[in-house]
This record gives C-alpha cells, sequence and structure tokens, in this order.
C-alpha cells in the first residue's frame, strides 16, 4: 500500500472545481466536501469489493463503505445480479411488488417486537415518518433527541445538539422555524439525568436516539443507557424510537435491538436494507404501525418507495449477512482493534478507539468518548494531517472526527494489517513531538 502514494489529485481537483459551480459546494451531502478535513475530495469513478477508485485511478482501501451500505463489499457480484435482475423487469411501478413483501418480512424476521414495516427512500424519510406516527398515536408534540446524534435533516432534528442542558433546542440550520424545534429537547448522550425531568409531564411523544452513537465518531452507550431510557419512556407513556439507519444489520444480524436485546416502540433503518440503492424503513409492533395510511390516518407516502430496484439489492444484501457474515464482521472488528491496540498501547500516541462490531472511529485523545463534547475535545489539525496522510497513503477514512468508520466482508486481515501500519506511520508523524 505505502506505493500507492498519491502525487496527485489534479482530476478530482478540476472536477471538484466544475461541481461547486452547479452544486452547492460542490457535493450533494456536505460530509462529502471534505470541510471537516480540508483539501480536495476524490472524485471516485469505480468501487469492488473493499476498493475505491478516484478519477486519477488512486486506489483506496475504503472504510466509508458509502457510510454504511456497503457492508458485504463495494459491488459484490449477488448483489449486481440481483440489481441487473429486477431492472431487466422495469425500473419502478408505482404499485405493489411481492419483492417489498418479501423484504419486510424478512425484516421483521430478525428484529426482535417489530410486526409492520413501511418501505421509504432515505433515513431521513424514515425518521420523521417515525415522529410523525409516534406524536399521532400519543396525541403529544414534543420528542427528546440527543447532542451528537444524528437523524437526518428533517425539521424537528436540526437542532443544535446542545452539551445535555435543559435547553429548549434552537434551529443549527437557518430556514428551521423555532415553530417546529421548541418541541426538540435536547438531553446528552449516555446521561439519563435529565431525560427524567423531560419526560416528568407526560407530554412527550418519543425519545429517538442512535443506539450506538454514529454520527459524533463511534460512541457505544454505557451499561444501564438504553435500558434506562426504556424505563423512562415506560413510565411515562413515551415511545422509545430507536434510531438504527446505521446500525440496523450492522452491529448484529437483528440490530442493535437484538444486540443490546432493547424493546423499542419504533425502529428506523436505512443504509444497509437498500445495498447502496436509496431506501429507509421505519417498523413496529402491528397497533402502532396500523395507524400508518392507508389503513390508518398518519399520512406518509413516496413515489419511489419500495423501489424494485433498491429491494432486490437490499434483500439480496441481507441474504449475504447470515449469522456465519457476522462472525467474520466480528472478527475482522476484533483483529483491527487487537491491531490498533498494539500500536496505540505499545506508544505515547493520544488515540482512542471505539468500536462496535464492524463500526468504528479513532479519537485522536487519551481518554474516551461518551458524547459530542468529548469527540468535540481534539485537535482537529492532527486529525485532518492525520486523515489526510492516511488518504495519500491509500486508506479512506470517514473525512470528519464526527463520523464512524466501518469494514465489510470483503475487508481481509491482511488489509488490516496494512491499515494498522499506516495508522503507526502517521501517529508517529502527528504526534512527533510527543515521542
Ligand atoms: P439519510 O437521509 O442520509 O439516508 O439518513 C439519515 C440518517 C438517519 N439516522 C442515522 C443514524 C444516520 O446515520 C443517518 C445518515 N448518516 C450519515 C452519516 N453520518 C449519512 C451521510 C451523509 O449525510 O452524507
Amino acid at each position: 500500500m505505502q506505493d500507492n502514494r498519491m502525487d496527485k489529485r489534479e482530476t478530482s481537483a478540476r472536477l471538484f472545481e466544475a461541481a461547486t459551480k452547479v452544486i452547492p459546494g460542490g457535493v450533494n451531502s456536505p460530509v462529502r466536501a471534505f470541510r471537516g478535513v480540508g483539501g480536495t475530495p476524490p472524485f471516485i469513478k469505480r468501487a469492488s469489493g473493499p476498493w475505491v477508485y478516484d478519477e486519477d485511478d488512486n486506489r483506496y482501501l475504503d472504510f466509508v463503505g458509502s457510510w454504511g451500505p456497503m457492508i458485504v463489499g463495494h459491488a459484490h457480484p449477488e448483489v449486481v445480479e440481483a440489481a441487473q435482475r429486477a431492472i431487466r423487469d422495469g425500473f419502478s411501478f408505482g404499485a405493489p411488488t411481492r419483492a417489498e413483501t418479501v423484504l419486510a418480512e424478512e425484516i421483521v424476521a430478525r428484529v426482535p417486537h417489530i410486526e409492520m414495516v413501511r418501505l421509504v427512500n432515505s433515513g431521513t424519510e424514515a425518521t420523521m415518518s417515525a415522529v410523525r406516527l409516534a406524536r399521532a398515536a400519543t396525541g403529544r408534540d414534543r420528542i427528546v433527541k440527543f447532542d451528537g446524534c444524528y437523524h437526518g435533516h428533517a425539521d424537528s432534528f436540526l437542532v443544535a445538539a446542545g452539551s445535555g442542558a435543559l435547553d429548549i433546542g434552537e434551529p443549527s440550520s437557518p430556514g428551521v422555524p423555532r415553530a417546529v424545534v421548541k418541541d426538540s429537547l435536547i438531553a446528552s448522550f449516555n446521561d439519563l439525568g435529565v431525560v427524567e425531568d423531560f419526560l416528568e409531564g407526560d407530554d412527550v411523544a418519543a425519545v429517538i436516539v442512535e443506539p450506538v452513537g454514529g454520527n459524533a465518531g463511534c460512541i457505544p452507550p454505557i451499561d444501564g443507557f438504553l435500558e434506562g431510557l426504556r424505563e423512562m419512556c415506560d413510565r411515562h407513556g413515551t415511545l422509545l424510537i430507536l434510531d438504527e439507519v446505521m446500525t440496523g444489520f450492522r452491529v448484529a444480524r437483528g440490530g442493535a435491538v437484538e444486540r443490546f436485546g432493547i424493546r423499542p416502540d419504533l425502529v428506523t433503518f436505512g443504509k444497509v436494507i437498500g445495498g447502496g440503492f436509496p431506501i429507509g424503513a421505519y417498523a413496529g409492533p402491528e397497533h402502532l404501525m396500523r395507524q400508518v395510511a392507508p389503513s390508518g390516518s398518519v399520512y406518509q407516502a413516496g413515489t419511489l418507495s419500495g423501489n424494485p430496484v433498491a429491494v432486490a439489492a437490499g434483500t439480496a444484501t441481507l441474504a449475504l449477512l447470515d449469522a456465519a457474515a457476522y462472525e467474520t464482521l466480528e472478527s475482522l472488528g476484533a483483529y483491527l482493534e487487537r491491531s490498533l491496540l498494539g500500536v496505540i498501547h505499545g506508544s505515547s500516541f493520544p488515540v482512542v478507539l471505539q468500536r462496535v462490531g464492524s463500526m468504528f472511529s479513532l479519537f485522536l485523545r487519551s481518554e474516551p468518548v461518551l458524547r459530542v463534547s468529548d469527540a468535540a475535545d481534539i485537535d482537529h489539525e492532527q486529525f485532518a494531517s492525520f486523515f489526510h496522510g492516511m488518504l495519500d497513503d491509500g486508506f479512506y477514512l470517514a473525512p470528519s472526527a464526527y463520523e464512524s468508520s466501518f469494514l465489510s466482508l470483503s475487508h481481509t486481515p491482511g488489509l488490516i494489517d496494512e491499515f494498522v501500519a499506516g495508522t503507526a506511520e502517521h501517529f508517529h508523524r502527528v504526534f512527533a513531538t510527543l515521542v
């Protein structure tokens, strides 16, 4: 891998300049613009297995995995074949199809406590719909979310993620009316303290949480956190929404619901269940889900919901994610962790690795990260230098200190060895003044 140093990404630079003229920031989703690490993002032209290739034919070992969907590796032959087969029969009908039922049945079979699923087109649609359903089912308006958790860009969620204060959220994005976010209460991840205060009025429709924080780097729930949310919600008639857009079918065959044994009232999915095609879903017990139109009056719709190609790719992806696959993902994650700890413990490097299954983050600090304020407490220039050093050596980590990175079934111990060797080299360089 070392001989793959990036001497130039001139084509990407040219393409980025052109893109910024016609697309805000040159990207169709902000994190892709490298604002968190600076520099020019490689323009990717193809991917296969664990590799992505940019327009200058630089090859990178990919740990972004399209932010989670590519869990079986890019362009897996069986997923390609399933998508091609679906495409040959037409792309979209705006009518029910057998395949949507098959995917919904598979999701229900895997995830404890859910009986029905509605497919949508993105994680954002899934979470906004789940909150609408929770508000309808409870007759309440307020929701609780956690600092550093990201649930997509629906207005209710675009709130300054306060640091565990009793703040009523303030819109973090212009254009989001205060009237909308006044009902969005911000608590601190891994801290039950203020949640009880928020719920005591029995006027909160839902608590929505990522069961594993994935959007402030990878932050596992501390013991008792999820269980405490469940108990409080039960006591106050509040619904618990587990946002598994990232963790769903990533951290276990039945997602975090299975891994942590937590009973949700509603669960949201995305990413993996589309295998890289646009998809989302929200799910729950029949008594809640039947309230969704047209069986109930909670309206939600979508032209391309349940798209045959996305459903085919997602179904093929889930078919590859059998028990052996999760054993492989867990063992790859454990191998990565063991190898990286070998580098970190053998040095004075201030680096913390946090991992759940095949999702992980490296935080350039000494203390564990329990919430976004910890994740923010790093030297961001050091992180950017580490990130770009690794990128130039052909390792594509998440281009932000506030994101998770991912392994796939196509990663191997040998490739992890090369990655770990790269981290050792760049930790030495970045922390040179410390050694
Ligand atoms: P989408 O609307 O991007 O499909 O899903 C929103 C969403 C909801 N919930 C969770 C837990 C999520 O992680 C996401 C989206 N994740 C980000 C990665 N941090 C997507 C990448 C991006 O925004 O470009």
